[in-house]
């Protein structure tokens, strides 16, 4: 199964590190997922911040299992399990899913870093992970993008660190970046309502402070290979099997909030009291 993927595209992603698939989600399903976003209680309640090196916060909640919500509904979409499965050439499970938030003029920055950098702490041997970025809200270099090192990923995992100029946060060995970035493309991946951006574990990215009125929200969703679970057992999510849904599942939930209670919310110390902005 490949799900959107044509050879073109998987040559793509395998040089790029990359692949950005433009109304991923439809406008109508895309008002779903922000709505869902915006009213669900367990996700506000399970916000937190982490400051940047400027000591400016960026935003996020993050919960281990898919569920039902329309969320959960679009991790577990056959267009976007598929097509993942056929990037990463295996069957993968949900590792695990992301609100990222930047508010108008208050969204802090994402420092430099692979997620497999993190990942790789939690017991995955290999880096046969990805994540797909959903962009809820139109996404520009003035509030944020994502931005990439296109290619990044052959590098392989570098090391990470806590403190310094990554701020409160764990961000990729600086000289190993800036080798990188004197050698590959940097680029601002701009993205409108509903699409997505399929993207290797290994790529390095990081995304700016949001200085314009514009919010900036996305969802993440993150995938592991079925024969890469962790081989310890921590806060992650262990493997589970991951049921797909039919593409329309989204369209039909309509604006359906998660079950708390079986989603397994991160809930941590440095819960963010600052009110939500709705777009
Ligand atoms: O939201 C962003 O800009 C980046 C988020 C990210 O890199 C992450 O959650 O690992």
């Amino acid at each position: 199964m490949t799900g959107l993927l044509t050879p073109e595209s998987r040559a793509a992603f395998d040089r790029d590190g990359y692949l950005l698939v433009p109304g991923l989600f439809s406008p109508g399903e895309v008002g779903h997922l922000r709505a869902a976003m915006e009213q669900d209680p367990a996700v506000r309640d399970s916000l937190y911040e982490r400051r940047d090196a400027q000591g400016k916060a960026t935003r996020i909640a993050l919960w281990n299992e898919a569920g039902d919500s329309v969320y959960g509904l679009a991790a577990r979409s056959e267009r976007v399990v598929h097509t993942v499965a056929g990037l990463l050439e295996g069957e993968v499970y949900h590792y695990h899913s992301k609100l990222t938030a930047k508010e108008p003029y208050e969204g802090g920055a994402w420092e430099w870093h692979q997620d497999y950098g993190y990942w790789y702490h939690n017991g995955c041997l290999y880096p046969t992970m990805a994540s797909v970025m959903v962009a809820l809200d139109r996404c520009t270099p003035e509030n944020g993008c994502l931005q990439v090192i296109r290619g990044s990923h052959r590098a392989g995992r570098i090391n990470h660190s806590r403190g310094g100029a990554a701020g409160e946060q764990v961000g990729a060995e600086l000289e190993r970046v800036e080798q990188l970035l004197s050698r590959h493309e940097r680029v601002h991946v701009a993205m409108e309502p509903g699409d997505g951006l399929f993207f290797h574990g290994n790529l390095m990215h990081r995304s700016d402070q949001n200085r314009s009125p514009d919010r900036r929200w996305t969802l993440l969703f993150c995938y592991n290979r079925v024969d890469n679970a962790p081989f310890v057992d921590g806060r992650q999510a262990l493997l589970q099997p991951l049921a797909t849904v039919p593409d329309d599942a989204v369209e039909q939930a309509g604006v359906r909030l998660s079950d708390p209670a079986s989603m397994q919310f991160q809930v941590r110390r440095e819960h963010s009291s600052v009110p939500l902005t709705t777009a």
